[in-house]
Parts: structure tokens; sequence; C-alpha cells
């Protein structure tokens, strides 16, 4: 069994967060994970306070299990979501998109476990000091928002750089990845883009297809120019380079796969078939170990 910091300090069974991811990442699907052993999140995204209220009281209804919510730094929703998790008694709260300096100490005053994401080992180093519990370094391999660094290149250097746990995210979908971001020194794992195609996951079924028709060049970066990098599969979308209100939604929500922001990691191609989200974390995790048992096999 492998089992961490991570797991037993937040209560789960398997040291894995499922991503915030927008448009996806709903009450219903942080509450299968939870249930699953993982810790579940609700991104925030662009829901103001009432509409992210509602979604955590239907997460405690579906589940009595650790769950968090992710908050997307640049909505324009930001300052009020802040308060909204301190009042409905969230425990875990991640953050993305930007530096969550500013909320910071009411988070932790509260009793918040704040887990950001980190590109860099400066965020990490900031973030640490200000009284992050643990932090996620999101390597560019992931989909959405993305930053410089690889996964392989960012993890260790963070690891190395703050005495705090680190999770690893950023390309990892299965046994292998998972045992591979233990050997960089992080403590657990979190996963979007494997997470799309849970069964439980209510997205588009074209969105769905999407992914699972995924090759390995079939995610690319837009939006470097505009300072908004994102990972996204590519279609006339990606083509068209272009941005605006609605390209996840219509995406996830309405399957309009073509004009939409299909929202999606590097590991799109490995991800090959529907499954409920136990199963998901269940075949990780076994193979995982197996792996990581038999990871000095070439030392003599
Ligand atoms: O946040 C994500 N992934 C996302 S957010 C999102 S919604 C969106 N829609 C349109 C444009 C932009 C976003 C879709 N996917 N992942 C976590 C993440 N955070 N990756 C990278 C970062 C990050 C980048 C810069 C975190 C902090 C940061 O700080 C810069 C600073 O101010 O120091």
């Amino acid at each position: 069994m492998i089992s961490t910091v991570i797991d037993q300090t937040l209560g789960l069974e398997y040291p894995i967060f499922q991503g915030g991811m927008a448009w996806v990442a709903d009450a219903s699907l942080a509450a299968v994970v939870s249930n699953a052993g993982g810790l579940g999140l609700i991104a925030a995204m662009n829901s103001n306070g009432e509409q992210l209220r509602a979604e955590i009281r239907k997460c405690k209804e579906l589940t009595d299990k650790p769950f968090g919510v992710n908050i997307m730094l640049m909505s324009p929703f930001a300052d009020e979501v802040s308060d909204v998790v301190i009042e409905e008694g969230v425990k875990v709260v991640t953050t993305g998109a930007g530096n969550p300096g500013k909320y910071m100490a009411k988070w932790t005053e509260a009793g918040i476990r704040v887990i950001p994401v980190v590109p860099s080992v400066a965020l990490a180093r900031k973030m640490e000091k200000m009284g992050a519990f643990a932090l996620i370094a999101e390597g560019g391999e992931s989909g959405g928002h993305v930053g410089e660094l690889t996964t392989m290149a960012l993890v260790p250097q963070v690891v190395d750089a703050v005495s705090i746990p680190v999770i690893a995210a950023g390309g990892i979908c299965d046994g292998r990845q998972v045992a591979a971001a233990f050997m960089l020194g992080a403590v657990g794992v979190q996963v979007g883009t494997r997470f799309l195609v849970a069964e439980e996951c209510t997205i588009s079924q074209a969105y769905k297809d999407k992914v699972l028709k995924a090759k390995d060049i079939d995610s690319v970066v837009t939006g470097k120019r505009l300072g908004h990098p994102v990972r996204s599969i590519r279609n006339a979308f990606t083509r068209a380079y272009s941005k605006g209100a609605g390209v996840l939604r219509i995406a996830a929500r309405e399957g309009d796969v073509k004009n939409g922001c299909v929202l999606a990691g590097q590991v799109a191609s490995m991800v090959t078939k529907e499954q409920p989200a136990r199963d998901i974390i269940v075949e990780m995790f076994t193979e995982a170990e197996e792996v990581l048992k038999g990871a000095a096999k070439w030392v003599k």
C-alpha cells in the first residue's frame, strides 16, 4: 500500500487529488473521487459566491469524505469565493493561475489547508513562508493554464526548495507516472486528464471522445503571446488562436469540440477507455506499487 503524509493528514485512502478542472470538476465528480478514496475538488472557476456555495452544499450531501475547492485566481469572483470557502467550512483549498498571497492569512487563520499550484521555485518559497500546508508542482504537460517548466524538471527543484509536502501534477495518468512522481520526491499526485473520461464525469460525450481519440502530439499550447498559455486538444479553436467567453463551456457542456477549447494534457493520448473513478484510482496505485517494488531491478 502506498501511504504518505498527504493521505494520512487529509484523511484520504490514496494520496491523489483530482484536478480542479474548469467546467468539469463539479460537486458530483468531486464527491465520486472523494468517495473513491482520493481528494475530490470542486472547481470554483468562474462561479460567483452563491453558485459555489450551492456546489459545496451539494458535495456535502453526496459524500462524508474530505473534499476541497480549487480557486482559479484569474476569476472575477475570486474575492467573493475566497470568503465562501471559509463560511462553508471547506477543509482544503487549492489555487491556480496566480499568486494567492492576499488570501493566505485569512484562509490559514480559518484552519483551511491551503495547497497552491506553483509553476516555479520562487512562488513555492513564497507560499511556504505564507503558511501553505503543501504545494502542487504542476508541469507544462498538464491541460489548461500552463507554466514554463516540465514536471520532470519542476518537481525535484520545488522539493529541494521547501520543507512542506509536494504533490506532482502534469503528465500523470498511469502507475508508472505515479511511481516516477514519487521518485522525484513528491508525496502525492494530482490527476486531471484521466478523470475527464471517468464514467461519472458529466462533460459532453464529444469532449470525452476527443480525449479518447487523441494521439501523442494532439495537445498544443496556444495563447502564449497573450500571456495566458493554455494547453488543449488541437481543433478549429486552436488553429484560429482565438480567445473569448464561453470557449471552455461550449466544449465541456454543449459538446462543441470544434470551436470550443478542449482542455486536456499531453497524456490524453494514453487515456483510452472510460472507467469508474474508483477503478482509475485503484489501477493507478496498484501499478505504481508494482513499479516501485521492481525499481531496483537494474541495480547490481
Ligand atoms: O490553473 C490551472 N489550470 C487552469 S485554470 C483554467 S481557466 C482559464 N481560462 C482561460 C485562461 C486562463 C485560465 C484552465 N486551466 N492550473 C494551475 C496552474 N497555475 N498552472 C500554472 C499556474 C500558475 C501560474 C502562475 C500559478 C501561479 C502563477 O503565479 C504567477 C505569479 O503571479 O507569481
